[in-house]
């Protein structure tokens, strides 16, 4: 196969492929509560499968009735939800396709979580985050790219954050705001959660901002759909779209010191390995930029 070939076949490359069950929002403590989750086997995930004993609790945090980001609760005559539509500035459109509504309550389009509805998700229906995943090339002190003994490939490292709620590792990601662009949210939530631009000054974030625009306008997607979150529920889950930043030089972002801000309590370089362990699907999604990144470096 010539050279050309190989990087049109990699331009055309699919994002990384739907997912098509959920494990992380079955079975256990729903989150943040002492709610436990009803039993979901493998094979009774699907809606159109019958599961007569099927009876989840119903749980909606206190914590985010009346809250701004907060949808009211379905039955509130002034509540109508424009299912499956951009609905005002709030999306209600999943990257799934069309979701179903029964008795006024959408359905997570995955299947069955073991509880009803909406837990510490503030929408009913598709949650929308999005994810940047920042990489760099590992370097030695002379300035070369590290190569891995074992596999004998470059080492790929991305910008990981650990998560206040969970203490579990995970892309520095964020919810979309209502009307935000995804690719917004990538980078902001970026610089709020690795950088801790919230302390910056207006002048500081500039400065910031004017230094990193072109690297940051430059994310290629590499996911976008469904999320096994944690926080997920029969009425309720998470979508996200992930978008790759790479500094393949390592003097842009790959030179920047990372301060852990907002709701992280820690923020550092790791080396993107295939069996990392981290928050909800972001192994998959950092797995699948490493695959891209290292086909990239072995096509040059
Ligand atoms: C995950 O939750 C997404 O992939 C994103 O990283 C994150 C957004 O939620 P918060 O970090 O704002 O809680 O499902």
């Amino acid at each position: 196969m010539n050279i050309i070939l190989v990087g049109l076949l990699l331009m055309i490359r699919p994002a990384l492929s739907m997912m098509i069950t959920h494990f992380k929002c079955r079975g256990g403590v729903y989150p943040r509560s002492s709610i436990e989750r009803f039993p979901v086997p493998d094979d009774k995930v699907s809606w159109a499968v019958d599961y007569k004993e099927y009876k989840p609790r119903n749980h909606t945090a206190q914590s985010i009735h009346g809250k701004p980001w907060a949808d009211p609760e379905i039955g509130d005559p002034e509540f109508k939800p424009n299912w499956n539509h951009l609905d005002k500035n709030v999306d209600r459109q999943s990257y799934t396709g069309q979701y179903k509504v029964v008795d006024n309550y959408p359905l997570n389009p995955i299947g069955r979580t073991g509880i009803s509805g909406r837990g510490v998700l503030g929408r009913w229906g598709p949650n929308h985050a999005a994810d940047p995943v920042v990489t760099r090339w590992k370097r030695l002190q002379s300035g070369e790219v590290e190569i891995d003994k074992n596999s004998n490939k470059p080492i790929l490292q991305f910008v990981a954050i650990k998560r206040g709620d969970t203490g579990e590792w995970a892309l520095p990601g964020g919810m979309v705001d209502p009307g935000e662009k995804v690719t917004t949210t990538a980078v902001r939530e970026f610089r709020e959660e690795a950088i801790n631009s919230l302390v910056m000054s207006q002048g500081e974030l500039k400065a910031w901002e004017a230094k990193f625009e072109s690297f940051f306008s430059d994310g290629e997607e590499v996911y976008k759909g469904y999320v096994d979150d944690p926080r997920n529920t029969d009425n309720a889950w998470m979508e996200t779209a992930a978008y790759n930043f790479h500094d393949d030089g390592g003097h842009v972002v790959g030179a920047l010191n990372l301060h852990a801000g907002d709701d992280a309590v820690g923020a550092t370089w790791v080396d993107a390995t295939p069996d990392l362990k981290l928050y909800a699907s972001h192994s998959s999604i950092v797995k699948e930029v490493l695959e891209r990144r290292l086909n990239a470096f072995s096509q040059v």
